[in-house]
């Protein structure tokens, strides 16, 4: 059966629930029109959260990788356009704080995303999803994976790969206490549609 690598992230910083990690679990093991969706979770680790997306597009072999990430006080679910070859930000879960470094020194400085990502923001916004196209992953951890997704993307032609950065759930916007949430189920379906969006182009590449 044809793959989609679903990941998200551990909780990070200040945001003690990640919601991602709740939407992958949900997803995990889903079939939609012929696609298997497996979840895997990543580390908030430069480091090893690229060793483990490798690791885990080694053994699932995905026609679809799509990357979830917080992206805690946007209010629309925002795919994304481009990630840039920085890493750049505050500490990762293990206290490793880049400064202005490349992912990879020889790396290009960037990559677009091949998903249909304005057709997932438009079937969003049809739906009653806010939604927009983001230009920015940012240079922390969503920005690391987006890259190494894209890399792998466009070593591998039949393969299309992207981020999508979710606000925060109701749950972690009250932990919080000053970011917007969203009803976890929305966030899910929300996900859910991107994901069709993605099969409806991938099922075209394949025929
Ligand atoms: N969001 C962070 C890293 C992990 C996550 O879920 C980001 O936007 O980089």
């Amino acid at each position: 059966m044809t793959k989609i690598l679903l990941t998200g992230f551990v909780p990070f910083l200040d945001y003690k629930i990640n919601p991602t990690m709740k939407i992958v679990e949900k997803l995990n093991g889903e079939i939609m029109d012929g696609y298997e969706i497996t979840g895997r979770i990543l580390s908030v680790d430069f480091q090893q959260s690229a060793q483990q997306l490798k690791q885990y597009i080694a053994e699932i072999k995905p026609q679809i990788i799509i990357s979830l990430g917080l992206a805690g006080g946007r209010f629309k679910i925002t795919p994304e356009r481009i990630a840039i070859n920085i890493k750049d930000g505050e500490a990762d879960n293990i206290g490793y704080t880049p400064v202005d470094e490349s992912i990879y020194d020889d790396g290009v400085d960037a990559y677009m995303t091949n998903l249909p990502i304005r057709n997932m923001v438009n079937r969003l916004c049809k739906e009653g999803f806010p939604a927009e196209i983001s230009n920015t992953a940012g240079t922390y951890l969503c920005n690391n994976i987006m890259y190494e997704g894209l890399l792998y993307a466009k070593q591998h032609k039949e393969v299309r790969a992207g981020f999508i950065h979710i606000p925060a759930s109701f749950d972690l916007a009250i932990q919080h206490g000053k970011i917007p949430g969203w009803n976890i189920q929305d966030l899910i379906t929300g996900i859910r549609l991107c994901i069709e969006e993605a099969i409806r182009v991938s099922s075209c590449d394949v025929d």
